[in-house]
């Protein structure tokens, strides 16, 4: 171009356009951590993405990356955003956009589509499929954005959907036009949402709080049931003042362990068939009576109609799922916990002193049973001389985040090892669900910056061990700990009918999964026995290395189906 012809030409507009302008909308509401699988249409995106200053983590598999995001959301109350391909990569992350939403994580599925032209008329486009109709059903809310002027709304809807009331997964289609569509910069950036106030407080009723402390009040057996939402909350100082303050017993759920120290005296976890059976008015503070609390009727809890239920919750469809709640208390957990404490005053009546010592007497009973067995040493290892060594890892460590996945692996570790930090166990959730490990791990080594020690059977490990390789691409300071006894629930079932075929339940004996990690530039230690294992895991945890220790654990020692055996239906009608 000549001088005179340059000076000529009107002046240009400066342009953006669909792929900048997500990257521009993300930045704005403080997105700096993306988690997922690059490929088409979304190649591009993850490239500049970075370029952009986002951490754009890749994965080996989709539904490893949609876990990271997921608890990244549970760790940080901000959505973690899962970026996949259309069709295949988008169903690989749906199955965490689903967990996300059953365990109330505020999460973001963003991926990418079709061209909805040839979608709709189911003219075989590559990767087709009618995205935003499947996710649909398995997630909070979904939306898709057609127009690049829609970005900024569109993300700001996902944002909040994800984060406000009871937090969950949300779906955000991005057809592949999308990305290419060029508009105004200057317009474009005003099209953008930061968003305000994402998640608003939302206060309980005065009266609902009275009516509550009435109840607490009357109470000769209180209980405390602090469940994952209550951690989510982050009102830590909050639900221990007036957990304090009650004196009552307080019972964690699996991932609200360490909200108050397990150690606190107030802790009944190792009382718990007690106190569920004879405590009369259980405040649930973030935890659904659901299939983990027996859906608070049955044995379990004593008499029928034995006790009154005070809930606080901030999703009011959520009282009266499976009984009567005499005290619904609506909102969030923070500002529901204080106005309890407000209303509490001065001299709150602490519980019957017989109540008290009948719970820390059975506690310190159940506790001082299980001590000699977490000191044994044999070889191979027991499931508790493994976690009593891994148990005294966390008590000198206790910003360390601990990861758990299994069957017995998961019940006796929740069992045995303790926490005394608010959200530093992260688990199979409410579905149970295998295959959260090492997403888990990537994400919480880099939302915390703290140290991961991931205990995990080796069938759950199965499920996303191939992420060892993301945890050595990205040098993440993780510790996996395989628990391996050869099998599902334990490594010795034989098929049935003698034929060459292994049983179902059993894999190759004498694995080594530590050869996995050494792979990749990993540290890999094969431990037989508590010493082993607990040097091994020492050195990792100092050095921050990725490392895989193979625990050899007796594949005689665990039970079918851990501690849940009650659920698990069996024949009776066996046919030869
Ligand atoms: P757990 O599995 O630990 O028993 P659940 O996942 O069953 O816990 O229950 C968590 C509950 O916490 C859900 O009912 C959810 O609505 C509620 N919740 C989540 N976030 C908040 C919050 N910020 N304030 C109050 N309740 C919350
Ligand atoms: C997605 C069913 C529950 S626990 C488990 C499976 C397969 C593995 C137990 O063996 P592991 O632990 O991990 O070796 P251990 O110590 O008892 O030997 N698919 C999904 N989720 C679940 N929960 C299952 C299957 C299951
Ligand atoms: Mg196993």
């Amino acid at each position: 171009m000549t001088a005179t012809a340059s000076a000529s030409a009107a002046p240009e507009r400066e342009l953006t356009d669909g792929f900048n302008l997500v990257i521009d909308a993300l930045k704005l509401n403080g997105v700096e951590t993306i988690y997922g699988v690059p490929g088409i249409p979304i190649t591009d995106f993850g490239r500049m993405a970075q370029g952009a200053g986002i951490r754009v983590i890749s994965f080996r598999h989709e539904q490893n990356a949609g876990n990271a995001a997921s608890i990244a959301g549970y760790l940080t109350k901000k959505p973690g955003i899962c970026l996949t391909v259309s069709a295949p990569g988008f169903l690989n992350g749906l199955t965490a956009l689903a967990h996300a939403t059953t365990n109330c994580f505020p999460m973001i599925l963003i991926s990418g589509s079709s061209e909805r032209e040839i979608v709709d008329l189911q003219q075989g486009d590559y990767e087709e499929m009618d995205q935003l109709a499947i996710a649909k059903p398995l997630c909070k809310a979904a939306f898709r954005v057609l127009h690049a002027a829609d970005i900024g709304i569109g993300l700001a809807r996902a944002i909040r959907a994800a984060v406000s009331g009871r937090p969950g997964g949300v779906y955000l289609d991005l057809p592949a036009k999308l990305f290419g569509q060029v508009m105004d910069a200057e317009a474009g950036a005003k099209s953008l949402v930061k968003v305000i106030d994402a998640a608003p407080a939302q206060i309980p009723a005065p009266a609902a709080v009275k009516r509550a402390l009435d109840v607490l009040k009357s109470a000769k057996r209180p209980l405390i049931i602090l469940g994952k939402g209550a951690a989510y909350a982050q009102a830590d100082d909050e639900i221990r003042a007036f957990v304090e303050k009650s004196g009552a017993p307080f019972l964690p759920m699996s991932m609200a362990k360490g909200l108050l120290s397990d150690l606190h005296p107030q802790c009944a976890g190792a009382a718990r068939s007690t106190v569920l059976k004879d405590a009369d008015v259980v405040v649930m503070l973030g935890a659904r009576l659901n299939w983990l609390l027996s859906h608070g009727k049955g044995k379990q809890w004593g008499e029928p109609g034995s006790k009154k239920f005070i809930q606080v919750d901030i999703e009011p469809r959520e009282m009266d799922s499976n009984i009567e709640i005499a005290a619904p208390v609506v909102g969030d957990m923070g500002s529901c916990v204080s106005a309890l404490l407000a209303g509490m005053g001065a001299g709150w009546p602490a519980p019957p002193a017989d109540w008290i010592k009948t719970v820390v007497s059975k506690r310190d009973e159940n506790v001082s049973k299980m001590a000699p067995r977490l000191m044994n040493n044999t070889s191979p290892m027991d499931y508790h001389g493994a976690l009593g060594r891994l148990r005294t890892i966390i008590k000198e460590r206790p910003d360390a985040i601990l990861v758990n996945e299994g069957a017995n692996t998961l019940d006796l570790a929740r069992g045995i090892i303790d926490l005394y930090k608010p959200r530093k166990r992260i688990d199979v959730g409410t579905w149970g669900v295998m295959g959260i490990g090492m997403g888990y791990c990537i994400a919480a080594a880099i939302e915390t910056k703290k140290p991961v020690l991931a205990v995990v059977g080796d069938s759950a490990f199965g499920f996303s061990g191939m992420e060892v390789e993301t945890i050595c691409r990205y040098n993440l300071p993780v510790c996996v700990v395989v628990f391996n006894n050869g099998g599902i629930y334990r490594g010795t079932d034989v098929n049935p009918c003698g034929g060459a075929d292994p049983a179902t339940t059993v894999f190759v004996k004498d694995s080594r999964y530590d050869k996995m990690m050494e792979a990749f530039g990993g540290v890999g230690v094969n431990a037989t026995t508590p010493d082993e294992l607990s040097r091994a895991v020492n050195a990792a945890m100092d050095s921050g290395r990725p490392t895989l220790v193979n625990a050899v654990i007796d594949p005689k020692a665990g039970t079918e189906s851990g501690r849940i055996g009650n659920l698990n239906p069996q024949s009776v009608v066996k046919k030869k």
